[in-house]
C-alpha cells in the first residue's frame, strides 16, 4: 500500500500538485502532449485472421498517455486514435489486453467515430459494447478489452483506468478474443473467432 504522508495535525499532505490537460477533440491529442506511442500494423501480425507482412509500417492506432506515477492511489489518462481500415475484412483495432492486476477496472470514454469495444473474461464469455461520441464504457476488472474502429472514420476515446493496474498482452497473443469484428455487406458483424484458444 501507498502511504500518504500525515501532518503532525493528522491531515493527508498531498503529494501532487493537480494539473490540467486539454484533450483536442478534433484530433484526440493532449496538449501538452508528453507520451506517445504508436501500433504499425506489421507489429499486429497474429492478431488479425489474415496474415500481416510484418514489414508493414500502416499506423493502426496512436496513444497519448498523461503520465502519472503508476501506483493505486493514482488514475493514468491516455487518449487513443484508431485509423479507419481493414486488413482482409477485419477491422483495424487495438492489440487488446487483460490488466496484468485482473481486478483493476477502466472507463472508456467516446469521443468520436464508430467504435466498438470487445471484452472477454477468462471463462471465454465475451461482451460488445459501443464506443461513439458520448458513449461511456465501463470495463470491471476481470475482462479483457480491445477496441475496434467499425466506422470509416478515425476512432478517438478517452481512457482513465487505475495506475497500477499494468498490461498482459501475451495473454491475448497466445489465445486470441472469442470474437472477431468484419465487414458483411457493408455492415460491421462480430462473427465467432475460429482460432481462440480458451
Ligand atoms: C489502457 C487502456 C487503453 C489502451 C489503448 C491501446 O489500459 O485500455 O488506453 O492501452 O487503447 O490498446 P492496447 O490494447 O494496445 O493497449
Ligand atoms: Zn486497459
Amino acid at each position: 500500500m501507498h502511504a500518504r504522508t500525515l501532518c503532525e495535525d493528522g491531515l493527508v499532505q498531498p503529494e501532487l500538485e493537480p494539473f490540467a490537460t486539454r484533450v483536442a477533440l478534433e484530433t484526440g491529442a493532449l496538449e501538452p502532449e508528453r507520451q506517445v506511442s504508436e501500433r504499425r500494423l506489421g507489429e499486429m501480425a497474429g492478431l488479425y485472421a489474415a496474415p500481416v507482412a510484418t514489414s508493414s509500417t500502416i499506423l493502426v492506432y496512436r496513444v497519448s498517455t498523461v503520465p502519472v506515477p503508476e501506483r493505486s492511489s493514482d488514475l493514468l489518462c491516455c487518449t487513443t486514435v484508431i485509423e479507419p481500415g481493414l486488413v482482409d475484412d477485419e477491422y483495424f483495432m487495438t492489440a487488446g489486453h487483460y490488466h496484468a492486476m485482473r481486478d483493476r477496472a477502466e472507463t472508456y470514454l467516446g469521443l468520436a467515430g464508430s467504435g466498438l469495444v470487445i471484452l472477454a473474461d477468462e471463462a471465454g464469455r465475451w461482451r460488445a459494447l459501443p464506443l461513439r461520441a458520448g458513449d461511456l464504457a465501463y470495463i470491471p476488472g476481470g475482462w479483457a478489452h480491445r477496441t475496434v474502429n467499425a466506422g470509416d472514420d478515425q476512432v478517438r476515446f478517452l481512457s482513465t483506468w487505475i495506475a497500477d493496474a499494468g498490461h498482459d498482452y501475451a495473454t491475448i497473443r497466445a489465445r486470441g478474443f472469442p470474437v472477431r469484428v468484419v465487414r458483411r455487406a457493408g455492415e460491421p458483424a462480430v462473427v465467432e473467432n475460429a482460432a481462440f484458444r480458451r
